[in-house]
């Protein structure tokens, strides 16, 4: 009985001893970070519905459990009058909204994604009827796809 029982202690001892080292790995590899891809066309009508789309991924598998995505839409210089649109999920890591814009002018759009603990917030711009999205905004959006994690 009591061989049984060191055999038991030992045992116990072995898989603690084997499971740790993994655990603190996992634990010290920096998460995986969330990627989100919008987009919307470069230009619409006026008052056309346009549908405006990010597809949010983490290690190239969909993320359909973000906390929040919102759409944030200024026209351009009005970013202090921006709206803020929840958006809807609409699985395969898609979230979507639908938008009419009312007048003919550049329009920014900013998705705001947190999931897994994550912040991402890429920026497009879309040019409502005859409007023209400056070059600048244009190589602003281009040049590093305006990711970051500040908020
Ligand atoms: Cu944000």
């Amino acid at each position: 009985m009591k061989k049984q029982m060191v055999w038991f202690m030992m045992i116990l001892v072995f898989m603690l001893a084997a499971c740790t080292p993994k655990e603190e790995q996992a634990e010290n590899q920096p998460p995986v970070p969330i990627e989100a891809a919008l987009s919307l066309p470069e230009k619409a009508d006026l008052n056309e519905e346009v549908t405006i789309s990010t597809v949010v991924t983490q290690d190239g598998e969909p993320v359909d459990d973000a906390d929040e995505v919102k759409y944030e839409i200024w026209k351009e210089g009005l970013k202090e009058d921006s709206e803020m649109l929840d958006a809807v999920s609409e699985g395969d890591g898609f979230y979507t909204v639908e938008k009419m814009f009312n007048e003919e002018a550049a329009y920014y759009v900013q998705v705001h994604v947190t999931a897994r603990n994550m912040h991402t917030m890429p920026k497009s711009a879309i040019a409502i009827g005859n409007a023209v999205i400056p070059a600048d905004v244009k190589e602003e959006i281009t040049d590093h796809d305006m990711e970051s994690m500040d908020h």
